[in-house]
């Protein structure tokens, strides 16, 4: 076992591996840091870019993603310790009416694997709830996906509500889901779009840079 391994493990989608690979090298004396930041997000990373190619499909990244869980359950306490600060925040959820959530869990999944704090408000969630989110969670993003043609305009209703409750500035604002393009983000006003997961995790980072 080494940091390796559990990198291998997690972009094959062996979670028990994982698991037992990331308590081995804490027990080493490995940091919480060190295996998260050279193993489960290069690893995670990777998974992106190949389903981004079409090398990988959805269930391989699901299975990465629970890998990655796996070896998170371990790590997260200690980083909690170690005082590690997540990149930013994420609120996401699938908007209201839609309650599809397949694809928000994905991106949700890829996010954390970039190192973002994911606050995840589910499926059918409202525009007031996305609004009191601003105020709770204090999040650099808000990750709205929708997979319904009927349900992109809770999208539009979402940013709005944000808007008359004087926090859109407060926040970036992503979307995606199947009937999404980036023609519809820019036409609502929308700070990011990404086409899937391994995408959206990058497009948050850069939300975030900019
Ligand atoms: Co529904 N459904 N469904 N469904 N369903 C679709 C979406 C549909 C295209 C099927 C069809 O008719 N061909 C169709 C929508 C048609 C339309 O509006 N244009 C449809 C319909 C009509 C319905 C119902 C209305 C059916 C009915 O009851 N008459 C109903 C609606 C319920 C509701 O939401 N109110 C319904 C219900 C369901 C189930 C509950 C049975 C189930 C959902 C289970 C669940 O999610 N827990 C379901 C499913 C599974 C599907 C299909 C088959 C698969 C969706 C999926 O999970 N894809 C879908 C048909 C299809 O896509 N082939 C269909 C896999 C997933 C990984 O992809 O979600 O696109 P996706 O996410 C991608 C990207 O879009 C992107 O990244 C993800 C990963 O790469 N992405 C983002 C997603 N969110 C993002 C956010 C981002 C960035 C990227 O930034 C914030």
């Amino acid at each position: 076992m080494s940091i390796e391994t559990i990198y291998d493990a997690v972009l094959r989608g062996d979670a028990p591996t994982a698991k037992a690979d990331t308590q081995a090298e804490l027990d080493a004396g490995a940091s919480a840091e060190q295996i998260l930041n050279e193993a489960c997000i290069p690893a995670m990373t990777e998974v992106g870019r190949l389903f981004e190619i079409g090398e990988k499909f959805v269930p391989e990244m699901l299975i990465a993603a629970r890998a990655m869980n796996s070896s998170m359950e371990l790590l997260k306490p200690l980083l909690a310790e170690e005082g590690i600060e997540q990149i930013g925040t994420v609120v996401v959820g699938t908007v209201a009416g839609d309650l599809h959530d397949i694809g928000k869990n994905l991106v949700a999944m890829m996010m954390e694997g970039a190192g973002f704090k994911i606050v995840d408000l589910g499926t059918d969630v409202s525009p007031a709830a996305f609004v009191d989110s601003v105020s709770n969670d204090s999040p650099d993003i808000i990750a709205m996906s929708a997979l319904l043609t009927t349900t992109t305009k809770s999208i539009i209703a979402t940013i709005e509500a944000l808007e008359e409750a004087g926090v859109r500035g407060q926040v970036k604002v992503m979307v995606g889901g199947a009937p999404i393009t980036q023609d519809f983000a820019d036409k609502v006003g929308a700070d990011g779009f990404a086409p899937d997961a391994g995408s959206a995790a990058r497009k948050a980072k850069e939300l975030l840079a900019a």
